[in-house]
C-alpha cells in the first residue's frame, strides 16, 4: 500500500503523476526474463563481470580474516552486494568518474586501482587514496552522503569543460536521509549535470532498517522532486545495475541530464568487521534473502547456456585467490610511511600551528628512537 494519504478532494484536477519502473534480466534462479541488452548480449561479455564479483568476494573474505587478526583496520565488505560495484563500473567509461563509497572497493579496482592500493587504506596510510590508477576517481567516502555533493560539483566541471564525461556516484539508502544528497539532487536537476547517482538500498544502516528511517515507497523517488530521470534496479542483477548506470551515463554525456538509480539488494554481512548484525536483525531475515545473492544467480545464467563449468570455477577461484595473495603481499612489503605523512595531506600549505605541532611531533619521534637506540 502506498504511503501517501488518500486524496481529500477527489474532484481537484491532477497536476502531475508519476511512475517507478524496476529493471530486471536475470531472476534469482538465472533464468532470463526479458532479453538481455545490446551492450551484454553475450555471455563473453558477462564472464568479466562475473570474474570480478567472484574477486570481490574472494577479497572480501582475506580482509575480515586480516581484521580478525588485527592486521587490517575496520572494513565493511559487499558480501551480497557485488552486483552494485561491478555493475556500475563495467559500465562505466575511463574518463568518467568514480566517487565511490566505502562498499565499492571492487568498483575501484575494476577501474585499475590496485588491490595493495585500496587496501592501504584500510592499513591506516595516507597513499591508500592516492592510486597510479585512475587518478580522477574519488577516494573512498566514509562520510555517509557527503560526497553526493562532490560528485555534483565535479559533473557541474566537466560540463563547464564541455567535456563528453559523466560522474557516477555511489551511496547507501540511508544516504538519502540526508539534506547534502538532496541539495546534490537538486543541483544535478536544475543544472542537468552529467552524473548518475546510485543508491545501494541494501534495507539497512548499520542497525537501522529501512522502515525506520524513510516512509517513502521507493528511494527512487526522492529523485522525482528534483526533475532528473529515476528508476529502481534489482541491485542484485548485475546486467540490470549495468544497463540502468549504462543508460544514465550516456544520457549525462549527451546533455540530457542527471539520473538515479535505486540498486535495491540487501546486506548480508554485518555492517562492517565492528559490527555483530545478530544482535539487532533476525538470522530468519539473511536466509530468506540468501538465495536471491548476485554471484550465484549469474553463475545458474553462465551454467544453463553452458559458458561454465566446475572446472572453469575451480579455476577462476584459484586465480581469485592467488591475485589478492599477491595484493595483500604487496601491501605488507611496501617500506612504512614516514610519520610526517600524517600532516602532509590536508592542506597545500600547512598552518603554522599545524607546522609547530608536525616539528614538535617529530622531534619526541626522533629523540625516543634515539633512546631506544641507546638502550
Ligand atoms: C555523515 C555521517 N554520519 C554518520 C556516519 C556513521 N555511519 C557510518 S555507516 C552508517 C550507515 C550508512 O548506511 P547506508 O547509507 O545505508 O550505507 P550502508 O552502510 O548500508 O552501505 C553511518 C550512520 C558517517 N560515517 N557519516
Ligand atoms: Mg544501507
Amino acid at each position: 500500500m502506498p504511503n501517501v494519504p488518500t486524496d481529500p478532494a477527489p474532484d481537484l484536477p491532477v497536476v502531475a503523476r508519476f511512475e517507478i519502473r524496476r529493471r530486471r534480466y536475470l531472476d534469482e534462479n538465472g533464468a532470463l526474463m526479458r532479453p538481455l541488452p545490446d551492450s551484454l548480449a553475450a555471455p563473453e561479455s558477462i564472464t568479466p563481470l562475473y570474474r570480478a564479483m567472484v574477486l570481490a568476494r574472494t577479497l572480501d573474505a582475506k580482509c575480515v580474516a586480516l581484521n580478525r587478526q588485527s592486521r587490517l583496520g575496520t572494513y565493511a565488505t559487499a558480501y551480497g552486494q557485488e552486483a552494485v560495484p561491478i555493475g556500475v563500473a563495467s559500465a562505466m567509461r575511463a574518463g568518467d568518474v568514480l566517487v565511490p563509497s566505502y562498499r565499492e572497493n571492487a568498483a575501484l579496482i575494476w577501474r585499475g586501482v590496485g588491490i595493495d592500493e585500496v587496501l592501504s587504506y584500510y592499513a591506516g596510510s595516507e597513499r591508500g587514496s592516492d592510486w597510479a590508477g585512475p587518478a580522477h576517481d574519488f577516494p573512498t567516502s566514509i562520510t555517509v552522503g557527503g560526497h553526493a555533493l562532490h560528485a555534483a560539483g565535479a559533473a557541474y566541471a566537466l560540463q563547464y569543460r564541455g567535456e563528453a564525461r559523466a560522474v557516477a556516484c555511489v551511496f547507501g539508502d540511508a544516504a538519502t536521509s540526508k539534506g547534502d544528497v538532496y541539495e546534490a539532487f537538486n543541483l544535478a536537476g536544475v543544472w542537468r549535470l552529467p552524473v548518475v547517482f546510485v543508491i545501494t538500498n541494501n534495507r539497512w544502516a548499520i542497525s537501522t532498517p529501512l522502515a525506520k528511517q524513510t516512509a517513502s515507497e521507493t528511494l527512487a523517488q526522492k529523485g522525482l522532486a528534483a526533475g532528473i530521470a529515476v528508476e529502481q534496479a534489482d541491485g542484485n542483477d548485475v546486467v540490470a545495475v549495468h544497463e540502468a548506470v549504462r543508460i544514465g551515463l550516456d544520457r549525462g554525456r549527451s546533455g540530457g541530464g542527471a539520473t538515479l538509480v535505486e540498486a535495491l539488494t540487501y546486506r548480508l554481512a554485518d555492517h562492517n568487521t565492528a559490527d555483530d548484525a545478530r544482535r539487532y536483525r533476525d538470522p530468519a531475515e539473511v536466509r530468506a534473502h540468501e538465495h536471491a545473492e548476485p554471484v550465484g544467480r549469474v553463475r545458474r545464467w553462465l551454467e544453463s547456456v553452458q559458458a561454465w563449468s566446475d572446472a572453469r570455477q575451480a579455476e577462476l577461484e584459484a586465480a581469485c585467490s592467488a591475485e589478492v595473495e599477491a595484493g595483500v603481499e604487496k601491501l605488507f612489503g611496501a617500506e612504512p610511511e614516514p610519520p610526517s605523512v600524517i600532516f602532509d595531506h590536508l592542506y597545500a600549505e600547512p598552518s603554522a600551528e599545524l607546522a609547530r605541532q608536525r616539528d614538535a611531533g617529530l622531534r619526541a619521534i626522533a629523540a625516543e628512537r634515539e633512546a631506544k637506540r641507546r638502550g
